[in-house]
């Protein structure tokens, strides 16, 4: 069904791996369901992007402690992805090279960002680097995921979403498929990043 298209990369690819962070895992403050199970392919994902020396680029959720977003300041989630704390931290067994760009976002209280994109230089970056087409994986496939792949479009960039390397939190049964019918109404493509080899 989905193509693993990473035995065809080429110039101009980037891998962008969204917000995969222990408060996202099971166990952690805001758990995306089999949030662990995206480990595994974008660990495939990224072995083959490092090998073509192609770019990777990890965005990280990293909230001031008195974030608007936390429930005790009235906003919907609980207090995850605190600056500094072992739930910001992205997952042990994600394989980040030493040289993956790192991308955070929504860093002041005031303001929340769901996308990559969102208040940080990550357009500026791609641009510098000539990325052309984006494949993303990463968490939550109804929020962040969704937003990044949303803006990236927007941004004119080829977009292609690694269906086995998303997982979704499902506030409301079905907001996982609707994010990726609405990436791919957008224009989004989605591959598989494939088992591993
Ligand atoms: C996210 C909820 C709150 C995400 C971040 O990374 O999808 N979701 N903050
Ligand atoms: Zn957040």
């Amino acid at each position: 069904m989905n193509p693993p298209l990473l035995d065809d990369l080429r110039r101009g690819d980037a891998l962008l791996i969204v917000d995969v962070q222990n408060d996202f895992l099971p166990g952690g403050s805001l758990a995306v369901p089999a949030g662990d199970e995206v480990v595994e392919p974008l660990n495939r994902a990224i072995t083959a992007f490092h090998e073509a020396s192609l770019p990777i680029f990890a965005s990280r959720d990293h909230h001031p402690p008195d974030h608007c977003s936390f429930r005790p300041r009235g906003g919907r989630w609980p207090v995850h992805c605190v600056a500094g704390s072992h739930g910001a931290a992205f997952a042990d067994g994600l394989h980040l090279p030493a040289d993956t760009v790192v991308v955070s976002k929504a860093t002041t209280a005031e303001r929340d960002a769901y996308s990559a994109f969102d208040h940080t230089d990550l357009r500026e970056q791609l641009r510098a680097a000539g990325v052309v087409r984006l494949f993303i994986g990463g968490l939550a496939t109804d929020y962040c995921v969704k937003a990044t792949v949303l803006d990236g479009r927007a941004a004119g960039l080829d977009v292609v979403v690694l269906m086995d390397a998303v997982r979704a939190v499902e506030v409301e049964p079905g907001d996982g498929d609707r994010a990726i019918e609405q990436m791919r109404a957008a224009g989004a493509v989605v591959a598989s990043a494939g088992v591993a080899r």
